[in-house]
């Protein structure tokens, strides 16, 4: 889960983009209740058989003014990790997922050094309070798409459409990884430290046609391993097609990942010459009669094997980090947990360590552009009562994951376990 999609009354940027008309979806309001309600939601994780539980923490609520933390939101982050930890639960803990304080884009924004410093202070702050229960953080979800939607495409705050800025970001958002990494690891000591990156198999529109074959392989190398490779050696070169090219190098990035988190959903359909934007102008198609979710994207399990193995090429576990679809009438829902557990097991047989699986996600919760459409959870909540109801294909899903986690981690006799 993450804290925005679910918590509920966390002004924050994201709050001022809704109210600036820039979603599709409406405004997130109470989302699912949890900050009144994450210990309920713990238990229904624990009651499905799970032993880790993914969440972010807000920056917004524990740092409402710069440099000023409220010791009150912290401490319910900390009985929360308690909670997670009573039942057995391994905290996964997410610091930066999309949202920001207020004053952020004002006062330290990403195409600013001081950014990184205050990024470095909230996981201060965040640890000291989490720690010792924390044995896993994940400093950034989807940086890659922060990225690109935040500052080329102009679709999530701070909304720029900038590839010189976008540049000075993405150089400020690896340092802050960095520099987080080293904090939280004198602060939790023994904790692990991961990436959750987004990755999306992209493949020809037109079968057989050589130019959207040459688009797809490019398009595949720079969404998911140009980006990731730069935590194993510390450099990047991304080149986004026509005009726009990043290049850096952190010499603190080696080094600073004990694990890969893998947050895959779909495949991309690319057509020669691309759109110009670069989030739209890809289709989802449905070749395989497989339907479409409801918010029309291709299930695609085959898909996930060589990406898993993309991301086990930097020599670390591999976690699935996010993993699900939207589907409110719970019709493909199983099939899809099927699919996608199986996939699961190739990449294992192939040699992909792969350390652990998170659902997304357990509750229905809002999602970003498009508000409370997409129904992604386990369990349906309801929007008035935000009474929690399992769908059938929670049955499903503690019948896989038993026997999922009842398997050794690749070469070893541990159990999986999501810390490392
Ligand atoms: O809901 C999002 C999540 O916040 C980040 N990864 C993709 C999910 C589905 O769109």
């Amino acid at each position: 889960m993450s804290h925005y999609q679910v918590e509920g009354g966390d002004p924050c940027d994201w709050t001022d983009w809704e109210a600036a008309g820039r979603t599709k979806g409406g405004t997130c309001g109470r989302a699912a209740d949890s900050w009144r309600r994450y210990e309920e939601d713990a238990a229904l994780a624990a009651n499905l058989g799970a032993n880790a539980f993914r969440f972010s923490v807000s920056w917004s609520r524990v740092e409402p003014r710069r440099g000023v933390f409220d010791e009150a939101a912290l401490a319910r982050y900390r009985r929360f990790v308690e909670r997670l930890v009573s039942l057995g639960l391994e905290p996964v803990v997410t610091l930066h997922h999309y949202t920001h304080p207020r004053w952020f884009h004002e006062k330290t924004p990403w195409t600013s050094p001081a950014s990184v410093d205050a990024f470095a202070r909230f996981a201060r702050e965040t640890a000291r309070a989490l720690s010792p229960h924390v044995r896993l953080f994940l400093p950034f979800n989807e940086p890659l798409v922060l990225l690109l939607g935040g500052f080329l495409d102009g679709q999530i705050p701070p909304g720029l459409a900038d590839s010189r800025a976008a540049g000075r970001a993405l150089d400020h958002i690896l340092a802050a990884h960095a520099e987080a990494a080293g904090v939280l690891r004198q602060e939790a000591p023994g904790a692990a430290i991961g990436v959750a990156h987004n990755m999306m198999d992209f493949v020809a529109d037109r079968p057989g046609n050589p130019l959207d074959a040459l688009l797809a392989r490019h398009a595949r190398r720079l969404y998911n391993t140009a980006f990731l490779e730069a935590f194993a050696t510390g450099r990047w070169n991304l080149w986004i097609p026509p005009f726009t090219r990043f290049k850096g190098r952190r010499d603190a990035l080696p080094g600073s990942l004990d694990l890969v988190g893998v947050n895959y959903y779909s495949r991309l359909h690319v057509r020669f010459p691309a759109a110009t934007r670069v989030l739209t102008g890809f289709a989802y198609r449905d070749r395989q009669g497989r339907g479409l979710t409801d918010n029309g994207w291709e299930i695609a399990p085959a898909s996930l094997p060589a990406l898993l193995g993309d991301a086990g090429r930097l020599g670390l576990p591999v976690l699935v980090t996010e993993n699900g679809l939207a589907d409110g009438a719970d019709a493909l829902r199983p099939a899809f947990l099927e699919s996608h557990f199986a996939a699961l097991a190739e990449a294992e047989a192939a040699g992909v360590p792969v350390a652990g699986y998170l659902h997304w996600s357990l509750l229905d919760n809002f999602e970003w552009l498009d508000g409370y459409g997409p129904k992604f959870g386990l369990f349906a909540v309801d929007r008035e009562t935000f009474e929690r109801r399992p769908r059938p294909s929670t049955g499903v899903f503690r019948e896989i994951g038993k026997s999922f986690l009842s398997l050794p981690l690749r070469g070893t006799r541990a159990q999986k376990s999501v810390h490392i």
